[in-house]
């Protein structure tokens, strides 16, 4: 389903704004408006807006209802989408079921087919993680049980809309590029009942390069995409009963050897693993917040990041698009351990057959929605799974064969376990390209001494290297810090240790050139559970929580600039 749009054919109305919140018993039913209620802004997270304990940490259900009026019109298709909300939810107009959201992360889209002249719609939210939800949780004892690392926020978290469409429309379109010498061939397949279809291109300057009424064309000396010059088309395709304008790029990306080539030319990927959090707006999406982070990554010369650790909002995406930021779309298939070397795969545990199958259908559903973004380089289809257990391995097998079937981009997937002392993984050899979590001088071995970062690297990587032949990325790497923190000679926590701690792995990285790439482990502080090791939440920000820079993005901007 394609993004909701306006033009000549389409409307689209916002329904963002203050809605009536509260929350519910789970036999709730919104048969009648909500008699009391208290109003909660949308998009953003309710936790963080109010000042009440229970209700910051509520587990299960929600309720957020809006009245609104539209002009109805015949000969429309009138539309529902809500961008997503965190996590289960339940769609009402009027009372009535209209539809299901599957995943807190992915948008929702609905026929509204018995609109009145003023409607109640009630979205009902319920948090409660499962073996059936992704990210996966428990409840043990009446409490919510989760083993990742960022809050269970809660909310409607991006833009909702209603939107029309023509009786027949364009419902769908995937614009596919081979570039090919001086020319791109171009297909475009479009999911519609119209006839008679045109396709224009246009260049970034707003000069026609193709009018074709054919859906396979060309592109003549075409301007590829890449990071720094992050040339994007615009396809329109119109006919008599409906009109689609979609942004593209043309780019060329293979892994080969040990490099990772777009347009045929290694990339170095630098950047971060990222969260959408922010104060007060919680998951919220912000555009102010979006651009403010660009902003930061632009100055500090990162390329790009992993939407860790699920899809982020359409909006990000857009953006990433313009700014030419390199992104690593990632499934939120996360928590999948439990870090105590329990088990979490198999039947009774955290991670089951119905699991997989919702994490099959989340790959399906993210190609389906990012496919014409030429900012997704790279497909991670799960972080840190319990890839010490053989359980795992039958896991990924089918979700990397299920990836294979539908996604056309080379494949991450991102573990944590460390072949030493015998312990070996069962994954490393699935992906196209292995993303390694790494603490050394943090959560293991010696805390506050870098020297075990050079010590215990080098062995690591290079034994993994040797074993699989395939190019590795460091996918997170850090150290918490409290801004403001110093100390000399450094040690835990402080600014000067978390710059020790990056200029020590970028000295090893640097060796290896099987690496191709480093993120650090996080862009921003960000919220998480309460921990003895969270002061306020994850501290390994390289920018606070306001986005001023630490130490580090000092010492990072001049790395990132020579690399
Ligand atoms: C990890 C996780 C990430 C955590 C991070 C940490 O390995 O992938 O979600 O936030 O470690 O800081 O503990």
């Amino acid at each position: 389903m394609l993004y909701p749009q306006s033009n000549l054919f389409r409307d689209v109305y916002h329904l963002n704004g203050i809605w009536r919140f509260s929350p519910v018993e789970d036999s709730y039913l919104p048969d009648q408006p909500l008699k009391s209620s208290k109003p909660m802004a949308v998009p953003a997270s309710y936790n963080d807006i109010t000042t009440e304990k229970a209700l910051k940490d509520h587990v299960g259900k929600v309720v957020y209802e809006k009245v609104f009026s539209l002009p109805l019109r015949d000969g429309l298709q009138y539309r529902l989408r809500i961008g997503a909300t965190s996590h289960q939810c339940s769609v009402y107009l009027n009372g009535a079921l209209i539809g299901h959201g599957l995943n807190g992360f992915y948008p929702i889209d609905l026929p509204l087919d018995s609109l009145q002249a003023e409607n109640r719609l009630s979205v009902v939210i319920d948090n409660r993680l499962s073996d059936q939800t992704l990210p996966v949780g428990e409840q043990k004892n009446g409490r919510q049980v989760y083993h990742y690392d960022f809050y269970n926020y809660t909310g409607i978290h991006r833009d909702v809309m209603i939107y029309t469409l023509p009786v027949q429309a364009i419902r769908d379109l995937t614009i596919q590029t081979v570039v090919n010498g001086d020319y791109s061939a171009v297909h475009v397949s479009v999911d519609t009942d119209c006839t008679d279809l045109t396709y224009t291109v246009k260049d970034l300057a707003g000069n026609t390069v193709v009018v074709s009424k054919h859906a396979d064309f060309r592109i003549e000396d075409p301007i590829l995409w890449e990071p720094s010059n992050p040339h994007l088309y615009t396809l329109c395709v119109e006919s008599e009963c409906d009109r689609y304008e979609e942004r593209f790029g043309i780019r060329k990306i293979e892994v080969k050897g040990t490099q990772f080539l777009l347009n045929d030319r290694p990339v170095y990927f630098k950047g971060f693993g990222m969260h959408e959090d922010f104060f007060v707006l919680g998951k919220g999406n912000n555009n102010a917040v979006t651009l403010r982070n660009f902003e930061c990554m632009k100055w500090i010369h990162a390329n790009s990041f992993r939407t860790s650790h699920y899809p982020y909002a359409e909006d990000v995406l857009d953006l990433a698009d313009e700014y030419g930021f390199l992104v690593i779309d990632e499934v939120p298939a996360v928590g999948m351990n439990r870090f105590d070397g329990s088990d979490c795969f198999g039947e009774g545990n955290l991670v089951t057959d119905k699991t997989k199958e919702l994490h099959k259908e989340l790959i399906t559903r993210l190609v389906a929605r990012d496919k014409n973004h030429p900012c997704v380089v790279m497909l991670n289809v799960g972080n840190e799974p319990h890839a010490e257990e053989p359980a795992s391995r039958d896991y990924y097998l089918d979700i990397i064969a299920h990836a294979r079937s539908v996604c056309s981009l080379p494949l991450m997937l991102v573990h944590c376990a460390i072949s030493e002392n015998g312990v070996c993984d069962h994954l490393s050899d699935l992906p196209d390209v292995l993303g390694l979590n790494r603490y050394y001088s943090w959560y293991y071995h010696r805390l506050g001494d870098v020297t075990d970062i050079t010590e215990s690297l080098i062995p690591d990587f290079n034994g993994l290297y040797q074993k699989y032949q395939k190019p590795i990325m460091l996918t997170e790497f850090g150290a918490d810090t409290i801004e403001g923190l110093h100390a000399l000679p450094s040690d835990a926590f402080s600014e000067e240790f978390q710059k020790d701690c990056i200029v020590e792995y970028g000295d090893v990285l640097d060796t290896m050139d099987f690496v191709i790439g480093e993120h650090v482990w996080n862009f921003a502080d960000f919220q998480t559970k309460q921990g003895l090791t969270r002061i306020r939440g994850n501290r390994k920000g390289v920018f606070t929580k306001d986005r001023q820079p630490k130490l580090v993005a000092h010492f990072l901007r001049e790395r990132w600039m020579k690399k």
